[in-house]
């Protein structure tokens, strides 16, 4: 069998495995929302990281089933989380997503299903696009991002600062918030880019926008972003991506 079939088969069978990573609010570290990350259970390789396996599913379409796969079974444990914690403010959790399933109209489609079969509380199923990603066909992209923003959808802006185009000409698209890339967040606390990273969080605000650091890996991080000025981060610093049954207890237990 190929990589290829193998993975076609691993969609159907449900072997895709997702995992979330908190997202917390540095006010208080209480948990914001999730991101979904998918991995792959090989019967013989083993448990495959995205990086093994996201390009050949965009190669050869199948990245259209396994995005569905992963938005359908994280609205619903979304949906699960919710109901769970019914006298906070909802969570929110957020799906990566790739230029091939945004260049596909039926995204759309898509979307509304899953919003459909779910009973999640509007706008806190969020998809993630990358700057690159917007910017490959940024009319479509526009069209396409506003119509998904009208299903009730939030829309993140992730590994922002790695591409060319600058936060005032993204503003032309309706992300709600920013994702800041690892490789400025990582190097807070050896003090080499908090002017850059200070500019990014108030450029953000100024645009209306939520700001979240990615890669916080320690509580010094922590710490200096939240007297930057940003409100969300994501980090070994609050947990690694974990199976939706410890994402429950962290959820529970914390509150
Ligand atoms: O979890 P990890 O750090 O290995 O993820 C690496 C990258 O893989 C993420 O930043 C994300 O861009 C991508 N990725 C993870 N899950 C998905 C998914 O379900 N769909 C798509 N398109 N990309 C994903
Ligand atoms: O590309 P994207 O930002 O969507 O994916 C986030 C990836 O970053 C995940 O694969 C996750 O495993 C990884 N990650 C999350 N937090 C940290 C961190 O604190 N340090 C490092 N090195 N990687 C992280
Ligand atoms: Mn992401
Ligand atoms: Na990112």
């Amino acid at each position: 069998l190929t990589l290829e079939s193998e993975l076609r088969r691993a969609i159907e069978r449900q072997e895709i495995t997702i995992l979330y990573q908190p997202i917390v609010r540095l006010e208080d570290r209480s948990i914001a929302g999730f991101e979904a990350l998918a991995r792959w259970d090989h019967p013989k390789l083993g448990r495959m990281a995205p990086s093994e396996f996201i390009t050949i599913a965009e190669e050869t379409g199948l990245i259209v089933d396994l995005g569905m796969f992963v938005l359908d079974q994280t609205a619903k444990q979304l949906s699960v989380w919710q109901r769970a914690m019914r006298s906070h403010e909802p969570i929110f959790a957020s799906v990566n997503v790739s230029s091939r399933q945004l260049l596909r109209h039926d995204l759309i489609h898509d979307i509304r299903t899953v919003l459909s079969r779910s009973s999640v509380a509007r706008g806190t199923l969020k998809l993630e696009l990358t700057e690159s990603l917007v910017m490959e066909n940024p009319e479509h992209a526009a069209q396409m991002l506003t119509r998904i923003r009208e299903l009730g959808t939030g829309l993140s802006l992730d590994d922002f600062g790695t591409g060319h185009s600058s936060l005032a000409y993204l503003q032309r698209f309706p992300f709600d918030t920013i994702k800041i890339d690892q490789s400025f967040v990582r190097t807070t606390s050896r003090g080499t880019r908090p002017v850059i990273l200070k500019s990014i969080i108030a450029l953000a605000h100024d645009l209306g926008m939520d700001v979240v650091a990615e890669g916080a890996e320690t509580d010094s991080d922590a710490v200096e972003l939240y007297q930057m000025g940003c409100e969300y981060a994501q980090g070994f610093a609050f947990g690694e991506p974990m199976d939706a049954d410890a994402a429950m207890r962290l959820l529970t237990e914390v509150r």
